[in-house]
């Protein structure tokens, strides 16, 4: 309830800016009557997973789908926007679309609706990348062969008058420069991304052709879209958009970096990335020995996170991890385990986990073949992780493999944890020296040790009932096995086992750099 209040507030206060400076969006919003947003069956689900798979082709996802994303219970996958895109070996070609035809270096429109059908077959819905606040920069020939940029002009669906530097210079939203001023509202969204043509998304045909677009999505199965450049365009533009949609209940996460105020102008529209839980992952697994200032995440309601409701939470996505700024990567070793393992654990939001391929440059695309399509998707395997290393350390990647986090034990565990604690509150939390642990009612128990080194903790109440379990990070979704021991069928663990005391109470060793999860599922005896 308070959330929502201060919501309106921001909202209200927003309007009024707007009304006060005489350029402000001339067009009347023409969507069609809004669904309310807390009524609505969104696809997605909170608390849900979704992975975001970044460089992955569209067959290598519905392999991944059917083999692994479905029986281990991932909700949802983000993929890179599927729209045709200027050439080049970087992955910010896909940031650069050249028309709406669904063929990029990721595969072809039958190769998309394929992996959309595998993968909901699978149980895993499809969210993409929608880039839609601009078009390509420059001018030339597209990956699939389409000129596009010359005059403006973008295959005939776009001309100059539908972006803002094309405007006559006296309307209101008429802007030619790059974007310098990131956060005042008519510059962020009249102007351009630097280097990238603006849509007017204000006049009525451009929502239209946006609309269109992710309507022949809709069409293949997909369930939503990331709103990139969201900031960037007006939320009553993308309100607009959305109500010409087909399926209004269409998940929306909208890009909104800046803070929690200027977020929440784009929830009324749908979900928005908490950029808070990466600045606190770094916090928490920079260094050896941090994680109990997890306890900040406990005090949600206080400063600077988003409605839990509609805030996608995240380790790194692939701005962060390319750029090297702002969150973990995968080159931060057992420490970014570490912190997906935690971002599994936790209440708040709904996680997306991030994997991508190891790259020793930064703009580098995932290995495309000689025509410039992405090759199929090879995990490094046993090349993992130093999983002894005391202090973060850089995995043991080659360049162009991919991470496959997907794929590790502990990831599959912690997906199974949440799964049976569901959306049970926190309780029993500890956190001192370096050690966060708490429990989810009596569903499941978590414990963290970021420390370097084995760390005893004694006494922890865990809400449990007293008994034997077996861990859930070292054993996986399937941590009890069954051995012959003495010509017997046996229930074993398969990872570490855990001992719960009279009381509820835990008193144990934790492995250095190491977390364990247990749950009503994991009870061995
Ligand atoms: C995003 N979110 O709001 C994406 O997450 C981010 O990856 C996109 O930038 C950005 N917005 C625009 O969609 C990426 C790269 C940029 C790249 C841009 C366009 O991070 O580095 O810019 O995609 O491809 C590149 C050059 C720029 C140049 C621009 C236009 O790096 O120097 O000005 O292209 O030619
Ligand atoms: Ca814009």
């Amino acid at each position: 309830m308070k959330n929502i209040a201060k919501f309106a507030a921001v909202a209200v206060a927003a309007a009024f800016a707007m009304s006060s400076i005489s350029v402000a969006n001339a067009e009347e919003p023409t969507a069609t009557p809004q669904p309310e947003l807390t009524t609505m069956a969104s696809p997605i689900s909170k608390g849900s997973v979704g992975l975001q798979m970044f460089g992955y082709n569209w067959n290598s996802i519905a392999r991944e789908c059917t083999t692994t994303l479905g029986p281990e219970g991932v909700d949802w996958v983000l993929t890179m926007a599927p729209t045709d895109h200027i050439k080049g070996n970087q992955w910010w070609i896909h940031y650069q679309p050249t028309s709406y035809e669904l063929n990029s270096d990721a595969g072809t429109r039958e190769e998309f609706a394929a992996m959309v059908k595998a993968c909901n077959t699978a149980g895993v819905k499809i969210v993409t990348d929608a880039v839609v606040n601009h078009m390509a920069g420059g001018s030339g020939t597209s990956f699939s062969g389409i000129p596009y940029g010359a005059d403006l002009n973008f295959a005939g669906i776009y001309k100059s008058e539908n972006f803002h530097r094309g405007l006559p210079t006296t309307s209101p939203n008429f802007c030619d420069k790059d974007i310098v001023d990131w956060d005042t509202l008519w510059e962020r969204t009249n102007c351009q991304f630097p280097g990238l043509p603006d849509l007017a998304t204000e006049q009525p045909y451009v929502r239209e052709q946006i609309a269109k677009y992710l309507n022949d999505q809709l069409s293949l199965g997909v369930s939503g879209f990331r709103i990139d450049a969201a900031k960037h365009m007006h939320p009553d533009d993308i309100a607009a958009i959305r109500g010409l949609l087909t399926n209004p209940n269409a998940f929306i996460v909208q890009e909104v970096p800046g803070g929690t105020d200027l977020a929440n102008e784009y929830t009324p529209n749908g979900s928005v990335w908490a950029w808070d839980v990466p600045a606190l992952t770094l916090e928490m697994f920079s260094y050896a020995g941090k994680a109990h200032r997890a306890k900040l995440y406990d005090n949600i309601d206080t400063p600077d996170f988003p409605n839990t409701d509609l805030a996608i939470t995240w380790v790194s996505n692939h701005d962060t991890e390319h750029h090297a700024s702002g969150s973990l990567t995968y080159d931060n070793g057992r420490m970014f385990e570490l912190a997906n393992i935690w971002l599994l654990s936790e209440k708040y939001g709904t996680p997306m986990l991030y994997t991508g391929y190891a790259f020793s440059n930064g703009d580098l695309q995932a290995p495309q073949d000689a025509n410039g399509k992405i090759k199929d998707a090879v995990c490094a395997g046993g090349t993992k992780i130093n999983t002894v290393a005391k202090q973060p350390t850089v995995g043991n990647y080659k360049t162009g493999s991919f991470v496959c986090l997907q794929r590790w034990t502990s990831i599959k565990g912690m997906i199974a944890w949440r799964d049976v604690v569901g959306e049970t509150d926190k309780a029993n939390v500890y956190g001192k020296a370096g050690v966060y642990g708490f429990s989810r009612g009596d569903k499941g128990y978590f414990l963290l040790n970021s420390v370097g080194a084995t760390t005893k903790v004694a006494s922890l109440a865990t809400g449990m009932k007293p008994g034997t379990y077996c861990d859930m990070v070292t054993g996986g979704a399937k941590s009890i096995t069954t051995k012959t021991i003495n010509k017997k069928a046996t229930k074993v663990c398969v990872g570490t086992t855990v001992v719960v005391g009279a009381g509820g109470k835990l008193t144990t060793s934790v492995a250095a750099l190491s977390a364990v999860a247990i749950s009503t599922s994991s009870k061995l005896k």
